[in-house]
């Protein structure tokens, strides 16, 4: 998961792009990067690191210009280098930076192509490198020393034809304008929306219309899958249907957990399906246990406060804030004759005991991922004198890894993989566990004001819509990540002998 912002202005654009990261930063701390363009020229700085810690004074000054991208960047598979930071940058055609959420399935054989095919160089491991220089190929292809609207609808059409996955992109096309796209099943979210200045209009494309908020934009919409929006630099706005069987099935899990409450995407609000995640758990409860003896519910802070607060109110039970979450997790040192530990649940939520003491809590999360978190939580709770734990999910069980850009482990560390909600139960340590049943979870996002049909429910029934991810292709992500980990683990041990020796 990442987030992606493009602004064409009237004015240098350096802070507002700043101020649009920051607000997405939930979307990904790992990495930060921003691109503006200036007479021609481009002025990029990019690094690992929160955007407060990457860009200062004079990396601001110098991100001169009216129009710019960015982007914060959540590792997906693959490393997390410095020099994987985004945008990316090609020199032909035009110099072209790209910024890009998701994740491409195609991957591998889209880099042989490139390389065999369209003879380019691509210098990393991203798919979002491999991405552009497809982009920049068939723009190319439509060679025109000055590109047309067309040219770029074009371009963006021949990508929908070679790319397979989910993405949602903004490209800056130095010194011409920007573009923005969502691929043909709008897995990935984007908005766009204008504000009116003194010198005329300026346009925002974002990954959440929360950022657009912020800065004062109106949002226009999210454009449909398979769409494209271009602005050109003196802000002349078109848009186009790029792919030919678009068909809307956004991720889901956005609305669980990814996206901020204060968003609407594809017209849902985020806080409305939140809410609705928890009265749909409230009848399941109450169906299946009439008689339930739940004295009050406590959520997990902070996503799975809304539907949590519904639960309560559905139930006609009370609900109270029963844990506190350190804002300021430091960072943790490793020193000499020490091994580096990860930071303990401990340090991040301390229980209130009042709360807990002699009580049955029917503790809430937005959904249980390895299970190790609210395992610890449940303990927690008992320590605090709990007479029962239950447990509740918003999510329906995640049972299988997501390909198109989330993050999440691969199946074997899924908790509830090829296992009952019994046996999670057990597991984690719960007297009763309560997951949200998956019709619940799409009729609670796509069952209000507006109605969508159809999202991307993979991590919850292993059904991937773009019809190309295959068990093959799974043991293929699987192996990545396990390699990873080792090198990540050798690393740590390497440094580790450093201080012991
Ligand atoms: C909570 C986000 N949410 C908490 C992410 C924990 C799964 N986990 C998914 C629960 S918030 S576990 O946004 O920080 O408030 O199942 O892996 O233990």
């Amino acid at each position: 998961m990442c987030g992606i912002v493009g602004i064409v202005g009237k004015s240098n654009v350096n802070q507002a792009l700043y101020d649009g990261l920051t607000v997405l930063q939930h979307r990904g701390q790992d990495a930060a990067g921003i691109v503006t363009s200036h007479d021609g020229r481009l002025f990029l700085r990019k690094d690992n690191g929160l955007v407060r810690d990457v860009f200062h004074q004079r990396h601001m000054q110098r991100l001169v210009g009216h129009m710019g991208i960015g982007h914060v960047r959540y590792p997906t598979a693959g490393s997390s280098s410095s020099a994987e930071a985004q945008p990316f940058y090609v020199n032909s055609p035009y110099g072209i930076t790209l910024a890009h959420n998701g994740n491409l399935t195609n991957v591998e054989q889209l880099a042989k192509e490139i390389y065999e095919s369209d003879l380019r160089h691509v210098n990393t491991n991203s798919d979002s490198e491999v991405l552009l220089n497809v982009f920049a190929h068939e723009l190319a292809q439509r060679g025109q020393l000055q590109p047309t609207e067309e040219d770029i609808f074009a371009a963006v059409s021949q990508v929908h034809e070679r790319c397979i996955g989910g993405y949602a992109v903004v490209a800056m096309i130095t010194g011409y304008g920007i573009v923005g796209f969502r691929d043909p099943y709008g897995i990935r979210p984007i908005v766009f929306g204008q504000r009116h200045t003194d010198e005329g209009v300026e346009y925002m494309i974002a990954s959440e219309s929360v950022s657009l908020d912020v800065l004062g934009f109106t949002l226009i919409r999210d454009l449909a899958p398979g769409e494209a929006v271009y602005i050109t630099e003196d802000g002349k706005l078109s848009t186009r249907q790029c792919a030919s069987n678009p068909q809307l099935s956004p991720c889901i899990f956005e609305h669980v957990y990814l996206a901020r409450p204060d968003s609407i995407m594809d017209g849902v609000s985020v806080y409305k399906a939140r809410l609705r995640m928890g009265e749909k758990l409230a009848e399941k409860i109450l169906r299946e246990r009439p008689d339930h003896d739940i004295d009050v519910v406590i959520p997990i802070p902070d996503t799975s406060r809304t539907s949590a607060l519904e639960l309560a109110n559905h139930l006609g039970v009370k609900f109270r804030e029963g844990f506190v979450k350190n804002r300021y997790i430091g960072r943790t040192f490793i020193m000499p004759g020490q091994a580096a530990r990860k930071k303990s649940v401990r340090q991040k939520l301390n229980a209130i005991e009042l709360e807990f003491r002699g009580k049955n809590v029917m503790l809430v999360d937005d959904s249980i991922v390895r299970g190790t978190t609210c395992k610890q939580i449940i303990q927690m709770a008992r320590e605090a004198g709990a007479k029962n734990v239950y447990f509740c999910s918003a999510a329906p069980a995640v049972r299988y890894p997501n390909v198109y850009g989330i993050d999440m482990p691969s199946a074997h560390e899924l908790i509830a993989h090829n296992r009952s909600t019994e046996q999670v139960a057990e597991l984690i340590g719960a007297d009763w566990l309560v997951y949200q049943d998956l019709p619940d979870l799409i009729e609670a996002v796509g069952g209000g004001k507006i109605k969508i049909e159809h999202f991307d429910c993979a991590v919850f029934d292993g059904q991937y819509i773009t019809g190309d991810v295959d068990e093959v292709y799974l043991n293929k992500i699987e192996q990545a990540r396990n390699d990873l980990s080792k090198v990540k683990s050798q690393a740590v041990s390497a440094i580790i002998d450093l201080y012991n020796n």
